[in-house]
């Protein structure tokens, strides 16, 4: 089928997974750069103290972006991207997090950025906070803190004033659900800069998430309302990690149990959108015996702040048993278990392309905004041939699979999708695992885990098969 004209296909990446640089033209220390490599199976390491002596550390490095974005940007264009989504690296702008002024290098090191995607036929898509506070805020509680609010506000705000004829296509916080984890060290850490401290105890760490959501609520307001007083046409959005829950069976309590972890999804589309806590979050927090401190005037703020559009990434869905949660063992979600139905990536995410256009169906329902699908992709082991070339037919099908899906959701069940951008379509650092050798992109780089390579860059075989996706927009998949 043919998408909708004016579609926004690209592909999206994240600064500090691409850029390296990290110390360059002024830019400060951020969360990422002090995040060790983890390996498969090995969680990655946060050494906020300071960088250690002998320890690797992937985002320091990316993939050279910073430096070859040009080149870079011309293979995008050659794939045909309507669009390319990145974000600011937030310590490029102010290198403390709290200083007075911006750094003007790092704001001119995006104008030349996006002015070139312009020059290549590509709107500019700016995630603002994707996983990247400077280090010095950490360092002073992240968001838990509330002086992290008018921090980024003030971030947010000089970007959006410098930038507002550049990019008109804004998302606030990256995935800002993840830290509904909080029992993992790296979810609070990247979403919230609350660096890990053993003397918490799990309710304290709980505490302290809870508030830095509300806190980011707060700031999300102010800056979508900021925006639109900057350049009334900017479209601003969240972005959520939708990762849809099934019962495993049809028993109701399984039924049930799915509902409520969806709840931990959904309570960030309800606040966003609807600009209000829904009953069933405050009486969480009464339950469970959290405070959180809300300023005067806040509920008001969060009411005026509603986003234009909703964003998702989507790699994959989860199934789950109510019996089965006294067995958690804080990996995946309580009462997780495989779905038989699917299969899976190498790292054990469940391929499930009709979840795709499931959660598109249920969001829409729920919300009534367009959506925008942000992040899809698979993450695989790849190794070129003889002649250097990647034959990723496993990607391509992965891709294809899904957006067949989202093409379903718009001609079947009336979904407004506003586009679609392939997760890391160049090889970039895994967020996750801090490693190279997962890659998602269409794009290889000759990089290894530690840095190793030429840095060159090579067309996989998912390259012509997007590039012709676009050019049919989506009639040819
Ligand atoms: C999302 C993030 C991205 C990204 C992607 C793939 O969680 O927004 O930053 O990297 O997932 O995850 P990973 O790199 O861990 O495989």
């Amino acid at each position: 089928m043919k998408f909708p004209d004016g579609f926004l296909w690209g592909g999206a990446v994240a600064a500090h997974q691409l850029e390296g640089a990290w110390n360059e033209d002024g830019r400060g220390p951020s969360i990422c750069d002090v995040l060790t490599g983890g390996a498969h199976g090995v969680p990655r390491e946060i050494t906020a103290d300071g960088v250690e002596e002998g320890k690797n550390y992937p985002n320091q490095r990316g993939i050279n972006y910073y430096h070859t974005f040009r080149r870079d940007d011309a293979l995008f264009q050659e794939m045909g991207f309507k669009c390319f989504r990145t974000s600011i690296s937030w310590s490029r702008i102010f290198p403390n997090g709290d200083d007075e002024e911006p750094n003007e290098a790092g704001l001119q090191f995006y104008e030349k950025l996006f002015e070139d995607y312009h020059a290549k036929g590509m709107e500019p898509v700016v995630t603002l906070s994707h996983f990247e506070m400077p280090l010095n805020l950490a360092k002073q509680g992240g968001f838990a803190n509330r002086k992290a609010v008018d921090c980024f506000v003030r971030f947010a705000t000089t970007v959006m004033e410098r930038y507002k004829d550049l990019v008109k296509y804004w998302l606030t916080f990256n995935e800002v659900n993840n830290q509904m984890e909080m029992h993992t060290e790296i979810f609070p850490y990247t979403n919230s800069g609350i660096i890990p401290d053993p003397n918490d105890t799990p309710h304290e760490v709980e505490q302290k998430v809870w508030q830095a959501i509300h806190n980011e609520f707060v700031a999300s307001a102010l800056t979508v309302r900021k925006g639109h007083e900057i350049n009334p046409d900017f479209r601003i959005g969240c972005m959520i990690a939708m990762v849809p829950i099934y019962p495993a069976t049809c028993n109701p309590d399984d039924v049930m149990h799915a509902e409520v972890l969806m709840r931990d999804r959904y309570l960030f589309g309800d606040v966003y959108v609807n600009g209000e806590y829904p009953r069933y979050l405050l009486n969480r927090w009464k339950r469970e015996g959290f405070t959180i401190k809300r300023e005067p005037g806040d509920d008001e703020i969060i009411k005026a702040g509603t986003v234009d559009f909703i964003s998702i990434s989507y790699y994959m869905s989860a199934a789950v048993e109510a019996d089965k949660v006294d067995e958690w063992d804080g990996h995946g979600l309580p009462g997780q278990v495989k779905n038989p139905f699917i299969a899976a990536t190498d790292w054990g995410w469940q391929i499930d392309p009709v979840g795709l256009r499931y959660v598109l169906c249920s969001l829409y329902e729920r919300y009534r905004k367009p959506i925008f699908v942000v992040e899809n992709g698979i993450g695989m082991y790849e190794t070129p041939d003889a002649d250097g070339y990647v034959a990723d037919d496993a990607r391509i099908s992965y891709l294809r699979s899904h957006i067949e899906q989202v093409g379903k959701a718009i001609a079947l069940d009336g979904v407004e999708v506003m586009g679609y951008t392939v997760w890391g379509c160049i090889d970039v650092i895994s967020f996750g695992t801090g490693e190279m050798k997962k890659r998602y992109g269409m794009i290889y780089v000759d990089a290894d885990d530690y840095g190793k390579g030429s840095y060159l860059r090579s067309r996989k075989k998912s390259f012509e098969w997007y590039r012709q996706v676009i050019a049919s927009n989506g009639e040819t998949l």
